[in-house]
């Protein structure tokens, strides 16, 4: 009985020490799957093509038709400090509303906790004098990118809002907001490229292992373009295609993306 006893209780204590221990081990040299979602809205709204109306921080009615950005050059911060940098050629993402498919951007990180994600929101400098060769994919000008790129300056456009607006007297109401601009070439040319970087602290880190998918669900709020540094009236500009009046609405979406929650 009273070995019986003492069997019990170290079983338990075993037990109990090995439930404590809920860390998962990472094994840095393994890959695993994580996405970083793009869920674009319109203040609380989801944001609905074509049919959902929105009102601009100039107090201006709107319907969105189209709502396509690149993110690209991903950094992961590991809760041990050490920074991972995705390998350039798989760090360009073409996120369109209008295909559900589009919204995530999967990446292939080392195994391990992470407490905050960077991204350009554009396609950096580098990249955009590159060959054509080089620039493949999303990046593909005679592709993917066909619609994304000023063939007139030889650089892609970084954010495009399309949509309509009763507050636009002419041209059937339509408005197009066309951002981009890397500096480069010989006319000085603003650089609308912004680099954003989210805690995820807050609001849940992320757990990376190969055994599990991970999910950073991130919220896109497009009034966020149209005001917060600058309120943008439609009536006012209604078209923006060049970089410089462009810069206005880059300074605002800085602000546009937060981290709502994980799914580990
Ligand atoms: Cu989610």
């Amino acid at each position: 009985m009273k070995k019986f006893l003492s069997i019990a209780v170290l079983s338990t204590i075993l037990l109990s020490s090995c439930k404590k221990d809920s860390t998962p081990e990472y094994d840095p040299n393994v890959k695993a799957d994580l996405s970083v979602e793009f869920d674009n809205i319109a203040g609380t709204a989801d944001l609905q093509l074509n049919t959902g109306n929105y009102t601009n921080a100039a107090g201006e009615s709107f319907k969105v038709t189209k709502l396509k950005y690149y993110v690209s050059n991903f950094k992961l911060t590991n809760a041990n400090g050490t920074v991972y940098t995705v390998p350039q050629n798989d760090s360009y993402f073409l996120i369109d509303e209008s295909d559900p498919a589009t919204h995530e951007a999967e990446l292939s990180v080392p195994e391990g906790e992470y407490t905050s994600v960077s991204f350009v929101l554009g396609v950096d400098s580098l990249r955009n004098t590159m060959d054509v060769s080089q620039r493949t994919g999303v990046l593909d000008v005679s592709g993917a990118a066909a619609d994304m790129y000023w063939s007139w300056n030889s650089g892609y456009i970084f954010f495009k809002m399309d949509g309509t607006s009763p507050s636009i007297p002419a041209m059937g109401g339509v408005f197009q907001y066309h951002v981009g601009g890397f500096g480069g070439y010989s006319s000085p040319q603003p650089n609308n490229l912004k680099t954003i970087t989210l805690d995820l602290t807050a609001r849940g880190t992320p757990k990376v292992k190969a055994s599990k998918s991970t999910n950073i669900h991130l919220m896109v709020d497009i009034l966020k373009a149209l005001g917060g540094t600058t309120t943008m009236s439609f009536a006012t500009i209604a078209m923006i295609h060049s970089a410089a009046p462009g810069t206005p609405v880059a300074n605002n979406y800085t602000n546009m993306i937060r981290h709502d929650h994980t799914e580990n």
